[in-house]
């Protein structure tokens, strides 16, 4: 089994007893899908936080926010035969899709990197707000762009699954800068820099009928409009990676190219991560990818969970060849590992064609 991940001996780091509910009536079921950077000599995490009331025997409830966006609650008898609720993540009423509970975000900090807690002195909650976050917001990439930091988040409701843009100078004053790419869509994260005077972005489209889930990228001048979109990584039959794929955090810069850690999953949902290197002038070129995982669901708390067999990441921080990566473990918990570049680029298989052709 292929595995280059050296995984915390402490982990998982964060579990959902260690966060306290927004709510006194909530209940946190699951941790995950930090997004993670370093400011102020401290490392933070920006959480994902899912909730929904302590579930009645009987009753299936899970809350969603309303026009003032506070928490209303659904509840449903469990025997009702219009409900659905074989994928843990939602529920299905009348042939509405709902998810089962409701995302947040929470900012964390630490000293060493593996302990984190809530700090005093900034506001460490971020909820859904308006027409399109009444079922939440989840899986924030952060990335720091000429000091200032960057937020790319899943937006839910109704009306479809989106990315949405926040972004911060100090961590005290968030600024919206809603919707920039429409439904269906997620998974998005953004270039650390330019590249020959663009921005660019990978970010995940889902179509419905012909098409799938591939990464895509696009550039933009502005960071908020996003345009000559390409697809430029498909899942691929039979394989780890064959049901779904989409972009962990942002794009590494390394001397061969744009390194990028995303997710795979195959059709029993089993998620695992690969890699795949971009060209460095021109990341639309993809110059090598992972055949096998470079980390695969192997540890109990990786495989038993809210949604097992599970390993999900939008969060790392670079510290020369080391990757301090977090992960989601089993939709449940928050853990960490490192990795080296060295090794995840020499494990990658070249599709450039040989100089000998
Ligand atoms: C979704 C993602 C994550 C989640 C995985 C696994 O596709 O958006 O939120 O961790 O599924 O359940």
């Amino acid at each position: 089994m292929s595995d280059l991940a050296l995984r915390f001996p402490e982990n998982p780091i964060l579990t959902p007893a260690d966060i306290t509910p927004s709510q006194p009536d909530m209940k946190v079921e699951c941790v995950l899908n930090p997004g993670a950077f370093t400011f102020d000599n401290k490392t933070w995490l920006l959480l994902r936080v899912a909730e929904r009331p302590e579930q009645k025997p009987g009753k299936v409830s899970f809350p969603i926010l309303n026009e003032k966006d506070e928490f209303e609650i659904l509840e449903f008898s469990a025997d009702d035969p219009e409900l659905n609720t074989s994928d843990p993540r939602m529920v299905v009423y009348k042939g509405v899709t709902y998810l089962s509970t409701v995302s947040h975000l929470r900012l964390l900090c630490s000293e060493d990197k593996v302990h984190f807690h809530e700090p005093d002195s900034y506001p460490t909650r971020i909820f859904g707000k308006g027409s399109l976050e009444s079922f939440g917001i989840e899986d924030c990439r952060v990335v720091e762009i000429n000091k200032r930091f960057y937020l790319t988040y899943t937006e839910v409701s109704e009306n479809g699954v989106g990315v949405g843009l926040m972004h911060t100078d100090d961590w005290q004053t968030m600024h919206r800068e809603g919707m920039i790419l429409p439904p269906h869509n997620k998974d998005c994260a953004l270039f650390p820099e330019k590249v020959h005077g663009k921005y660019y972005c990978l970010h995940r489209p889902s179509g419905i009928d012909i098409g799938g889930n591939f990464i895509w990228i696009a550039s933009s001048t502005d960071l908020k409009h996003w345009g000559d979109h390409r697809c430029i990584l498909n899942t691929r039959p039979g394989s780890w990676d064959s049901a779904r794929i989409g972009a962990g955090a942002s794009p590494i810069k390394t001397k061969e190219g744009w390194l990028e850690i995303y997710h795979g999953a195959n059709a029993h949902h089993r998620y695992c991560l690969g890699a795949i290197l971009m060209d460095p002038d021109d990341p639309v070129k993809i110059i090598a990818r992972s055949k096998e995982p470079i980390m695969e669901p192997r540890m109990k708390y990786e495989q038993e969970g809210f949604f097992g067999h599970v390993v999900f990441t939008n969060g790392h921080i670079i510290e020369g060849d080391t990757i301090t990566m977090y992960y989601g473990a089993s939709d449940t918990v928050i853990c960490g590992a490192t990795l080296s570049i060295k090794e995840i680029l020499a494990s990658l298989d070249d599709h450039r064609p040989s100089p000998n052709i």
